[in-house]
């Protein structure tokens, strides 16, 4: 006996993701629905490689009672609408919006990181997915909090236009060919120029001079893992399709050396440790696509403090970021929550 799921969203990056991660790791499935604005009604989505395909409902007349789980992929306007509605009708929510993140009666939840914290769902029937760059970032920190206790983390971030949605694939790719061809690269969906560039900018300027994307990063992880570790970070858009990349520093109250962190990480769950420390041996964002895995490399001691580490994590932002992580939620719920059969 299975769940009767909604996709809300499915037919944008996420929404088609989570359809095709259901698939692959084969979660028990009843009754599937993909669920999208009215302008998508009746386009049909792959629910992954299964050969069959769902037909795309319109969420203003879809009625959730009687589904035990909605993953909503659909940003914040249409999330605040409809996901307390779904919720009101028993069905769990598990949103990647940013809208209920820092709500307190809302679990934000990494699976390998703060399990526990699901069983507040009930307060509110919606669970958070956190943003892309926090979701890897914490897989990482987790272990090495543990052994170590972290004091403070420093880090930079190259991530990938899907992070901002088709229309940032678009453009990448229409800014790229139209260069080669000679016509002008124009920016819509990006402040600058993104094809052969880089952009220090992800989200709206805060009054401190940083960005959401970064103030998220902060903030999520203090929620997520622990409220005592200090955190700065800067957020940068690169011209890759899919992966976000970081740089990680990472400054410790106890001792720990680079050979320690390594083994800690390779037996973490989550993560891939691949770091051979020779041309090549470590992971690009074209080598995570696809994959399940928070790959780490480039770990190494940093000897301007008295117990620091710097290292380099890649992750699929569609994956681990969004979806992935979102139906790792969904079967930790059913885990422990909603038993069937
Ligand atoms: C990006 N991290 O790469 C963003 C996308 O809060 O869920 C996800 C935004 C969010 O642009």
């Amino acid at each position: 006996m299975g769940y009767r799921v909604v996709v809300v969203g499915a037919t944008g990056n996420v929404g088609r993701e989570m359809l095709t991660i259901l698939a692959e790791r084969e979660f028990p499935i009843d009754e599937i629905a993909a669920v999208a604005s009215s302008r998508s009604q009746g386009l049909t989505v792959d629910f992954g490689e299964t050969g069959k395909t769902i037909k795309c409902q319109s969420i203003e007349h879809f009625d959730f009672t009687g589904w035990d789980i909605a993953l909503f992929a659909a940003g914040s306007g249409p999330t605040a609408e409809y996901a307390p509605k779904a919720a009101a009708a028993g069905c769990v929510v598990i949103d990647n919006s940013s809208l209920y993140r820092m709500d307190p009666d809302v679990p934000l939840i990494v699976p390998e990181v703060n399990p526990d914290a699901i069983d507040g769902y009930t307060k509110k029937n919606i669970i958070a997915n956190p943003n892309c760059s926090t979701a890897q970032m914490v897989v990482a920190l987790k272990p090495l909090h543990d052994a170590a206790i972290i004091k403070r983390v420093v880090v930079a971030t190259y991530q990938s236009v899907s992070g901002a949605g088709k229309a940032g694939m678009d453009e990448l790719f229409e800014q790229s060919r139209n260069i080669f061809v000679g016509d002008p690269a124009e920016a819509k969906k990006f402040t600058k120029q993104i094809a052969f560039n880089v952009i220090p900018h992800i989200d709206v300027f805060l009054d401190d001079g940083s960005t959401k994307e970064e103030w998220k990063m902060v903030a999520e992880t203090k929620k997520i893992l622990d409220p005592k570790i200090k955190l700065t970070a800067t957020c940068v858009r690169v011209p890759v399709f899919v992966g976000h990349s970081e740089a990680i520093n990472i400054e410790f109250e106890k001792e720990i050396s680079a050979k320690e962190a390594q083994d800690i990480l390779r037996e973490a769950p989550g993560i891939m440790l691949v770091d051979k420390r020779e041309d090549g041996g470590y992971i690009t964002p074209i080598e995570c696509v696809g994959d399940f895995a928070t790959f780490i490399s480039r770990v190494r001691e940093d000897p301007t403090v008295d117990s620091g580490i710097s290292l380099w994590c890649v992750s699929d932002n569609l994956r681990k970021g969004a979806a992935l992580n979102a139906v790792q939620i969904a079967e930790l719920l059913g885990r422990r929550h909603l038993k069937k059969g």
